[in-house]
């Protein structure tokens, strides 16, 4: 007889409820739960595939480990001796900082990516960290940090109640929505015009998120920062700026025309490609907005000034006095933030106060570029990176040129992957560690809840018992901790035993916190929860600000609603002067190199990527019900230029650029603007030894071939993958 379970979807984060069909031990389908207190039964393609995503003939089975230069099935225990056999050696002879460890986009879809990688980086010592936010929004947590002294404090729009929404560089339609976590995105928007809204999207595409709405500018790639300087400039030049109630918390606002004087509309509109009269009438026309949102991604942070147009973003913002106000700009808060402290002065924020070792690239919230990641690698000297650990990261396909990190890869001492997939990174590593698939692991968003455009807390125990032979990712993470750090064959509880007393040990002295004044033994032994990460969210969630509990949450399992967004200033406020400091001295030093950019000439033609609604980064592209049709690896020329550079609409074309070249199919279309061409990422799946049936098939090419990892936003260290200068050439 087939049952039912309720999941939430980890495939995006949007974080919709899903109700699996289960028959036996499979998931034979995936609807959206009706019930869900937040989704409200809305699913995509990819969260209905969800049977066939966890079902993957593909996905390994056991670990793997390398003998004799080859991976091969192992034990759970083999893998585990094998690493303890290696790694605590080579940290004691060449010391932590030889330890690099890269961590990918899922971490932020587990829970074992939540709770674990933090204690992994304590017990390595090491500053050697890689993720993919310096691929990705990087640029958000420095602008946010600045501002706000808290590079977690980044303001949401408040999607369901604002009037008017300014969307850069995002294509929710397809990607359902980043750093603003709100399930059916698209039917927000239709939500947002259908009670008089207004919605303003600008990217250099005609996406399916443009084509829903009222305004839709199409600037050159990399001008956004640009753009949104200049709309500051008009607010600030026409006296249309109307902080409010904001005034009080702010810092710098009289210093900020000033350092914005330069970027005029008819200064910047060359640049942009639009005209004076549209920047001004945009700048008005937000000013005038009953309530209203800024809202960048993407394609406004991995550019040549992501963190400037991250800063700006939030500036705009602010001087319209839509920060932390209902149908503005929020601060969520979640079921497992710590319990709010009273406003006061922070600790502040501050990059670089340490620097990569070969190019000197300051750390940015303690992580160094990715894209510096093979050069850390490559280059001999003291604290060279010779072992590295790689948690749900496929850089050789998502960073700056993978032929380099593949090569720097296969020379490395001693690596480890914990990936489902034996893919175009894992193939390096000397042991593979395997999660189960998502069915049979428990969920909760511990980082999208942060995010999210309502608060909620929901949690799903796993559909499905943990599958014979298998690890559940929580215990796999653990246990490499313990092998890491020369405790290898303790048990894993232990580690989150120990997390639990040095949590408490803290809370009950913390006169802010639910828990002061408590007994920490007693506490301990009242904690709910099976495994002891459901113990460890027992725990976060009372000492949570709702003060809930895991049993709550078992009890309510289409989710708990916690209410819509709510203004939350001063309290959320980290800076040393207790107050948004609008005009950080980094970015105010930065300002000046962006007005030297209006003095150069634009780029005859420039790359930007785009996302497929049947995608997911590297690795869904081994799922046949998401594969073919228009998810494929073309590059999306304009008709324009297509005639200018003799392409044709099927042929082949040579694409150059600073990295390397690639030969690509050519789809011509008026979705691009002119002078710009788009081609997606996490394609290139024909390297040798990867175990991706269906991918493989259709490799398609790796974008990111076209990068050599010298173009970085300086002040994040994040990637530039969009808005870089290309080369066309047909090819016969
Ligand atoms: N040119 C270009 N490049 C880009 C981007 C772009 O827009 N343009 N986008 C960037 C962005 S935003 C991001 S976030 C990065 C993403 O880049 P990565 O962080 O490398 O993420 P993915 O490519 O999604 O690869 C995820 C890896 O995790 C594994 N995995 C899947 N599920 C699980 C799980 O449950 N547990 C574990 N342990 N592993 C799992 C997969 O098999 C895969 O190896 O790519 C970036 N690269
Ligand atoms: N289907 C699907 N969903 C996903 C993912 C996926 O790979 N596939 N990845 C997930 C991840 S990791 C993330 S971070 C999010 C990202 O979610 P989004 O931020 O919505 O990312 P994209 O869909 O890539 O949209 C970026 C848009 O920016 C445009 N763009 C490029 N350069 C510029 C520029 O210089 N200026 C402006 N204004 N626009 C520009 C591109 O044309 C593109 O339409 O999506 C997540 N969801
Ligand atoms: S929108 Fe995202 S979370 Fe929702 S079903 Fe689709 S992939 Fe899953
Ligand atoms: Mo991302």
């Amino acid at each position: 007889m087939p049952r039912t379970a309720l999941r939430i979807c980890p495939l995006c984060e949007a974080t919709c409820g899903l109700t699996l069909t289960i028959e036996g031990t499979t998931v034979t389908g995936a609807r959206g739960d009706r019930d869900d207190v937040f989704s409200r039964g809305f699913i995509c393609p990819k969260g209905a595939a969800f049977g066939q995503i966890d079902a993957d003939p593909d996905r390994l089975r056991t670990p793997l480990v390398r003998r004799d230069g080859r991976l091969r099935e192992a034990t759970w225990e083999e893998a585990y001796d094998a690493i303890a056999a290696a790694v605590p050696g080579l940290v004691r002879e060449h010391g932590p900082q030889s330890v690099g460890v890269v961590l990918g986009n899922p971490n932020v879809h587990t829970m074992a990516g939540a709770l674990y990688p933090p204690l992994l980086l304590k017990a390595l010592g090491t500053r050697n960290l890689f993720t993919a936010s310096t691929l990705d929004q990087m640029p958000k947590h420095v602008s946010s940090g600045f501002l706000f002294g808290d590079p977690l404090a980044i303001p949401v729009p408040d999607l369901d109640r604002t009037d008017f929404l300014l969307l850069l560089g995002a294509n929710p339609v397809e990607s359902n929505g980043s750093l603003c976590t709100a399930p059916d995105f698209p039917g927000r928007l239709k939500a947002l015009r259908a009670r008089g809204g207004t919605l303003v999207v600008v990217d250099p595409r005609r996406t399916r998120t443009a084509a829903l709405a009222d305004l839709h500018l199409a600037p050159r790639p990399g001008s956004d920062v640009l753009l949104l300087a200049a709309l500051a400039h008009t607010l600030l030049a026409e006296r249309l700026a109307a902080p409010g109630g904001l005034e009080e918390h702010v810092e710098g606002l009289g210093e900020l025309g000033a350092a914005l004087g330069s970027f005029t509309p008819e200064a910047v509109a060359p640049a942009c490609d639009l005209t004076a009269d549209e920047i001004r009438s945009l700048a008005r026309e937000l000013a005038a907005a009953p309530t209203a949102a800024v809202y960048g991604r993407i394609g406004s942070c991995t550019v040549e000034h992501g963190t400037l147009a991250s800063w700006l973003v939030d500036v705009l913002n602010i001087l319209t006095g839509n920060l932390d106000r209902p149908g503005g700009a929020l601060f969520p808060l979640s079921a497992t933030d710590r319990t709010p402290r009273p406003a006061g002065p922070g600790k502040g924020f501050t990059t670089g106060r340490w620097h990569s070792r070969v190019s000197g690239h300051p750390e940015a919230k303690s992580e160094l570029p990715i894209a510096a990641l093979a050069e850390e690698i490559e280059t001999p000297g003291e604290g060279r990176i010779r072992t590295l650990i790689a948690i749900a990261a496929n850089p050789v396909l998502s960073a700056p040129d993978g032929d380099r990190l593949d090569r720097a890869l296969a020379g490395l001492d001693f690596m480890v992957s914990v990936d489902p997939y034996l893919n175009e990174t894992s193939r390096h590593a000397h042991v593979v560690l395997p999660p189960p698939p998502p069915a049979q692991s428990a969920h909760f968003d511990f980082a999208f809840n942060a995010f999210a455009v309502r608060n909620q807390a929901r949690y799903s125990p796993p559909a499905i018992p943990l599958e014979e032979g298998r690890m559940d990712e929580c215990e796999i993470h653990a246990r490499l901790i313990l092998a890491v750090s020369g405790l290898h064959g303790a048990p894993p509880e232990a580690v989150d035993e120990r997390v639990i007393d040095d949590t408490l040990a803290r809370a009950v002295t913390d006169a802010h916190s639910p828990l002061h004044g408590a007994d920490p033994n007693a506490q301990a032994l009242r904690l709910a929860g099976r495994t002891g990460p459901e113990r460890r969210l027992d725990l976060m969630l009372r000492l949570g600000p709702y003060e809930l509990g895991l049993e709550e949450l078992l009890e309510a399992p289409h989710g708990i609603d916690l209410g819509p967004l709510r203004p939350r200033l001063p309290e959320v406020l980290r800076t040393c002067s207790g107050r948004i400091e609008l005009l950080p001295e980094p970015i105010a030093a930065e300002l000046p190199a962006l007005r030297a950019t209006l003095a150069d000439r634009p780029a005859a033609l420039v790359l930007v990527g785009r996302r497929h609604l049947r995608s997911n980064n590297s690795w869904l592209h081994n799922v046949p019900a998401l594969t073919g049709g228009s998810n494929r690896c073309t590059l999306h020329v304009h008709p324009q230029d297509a005639a200018r550079l003799g392409l044709t609409d099927g042929g082949r074309a040579r694409i150059a650029a600073d990295g390397g070249s690639l030969e690509v199919p050519v789809e011509v279309t008026d979705a691009v603007r002119t002078g710009v061409v788009s081609l997606p990422h996490g394609w290139g799946h024909d390297r040798a030894g990867v175990r991706l049936g269906v991918a493989s098939a259709a490799p398609g090419a790796n974008v990111n071939q076209l990068l050599d990892g010298t173009r970085i936003d300086r002040l994040s260290g994040t990637a530039v993958l969009n808005a870089f200068p290309v080369e066309l050439t047909p090819l016969p």
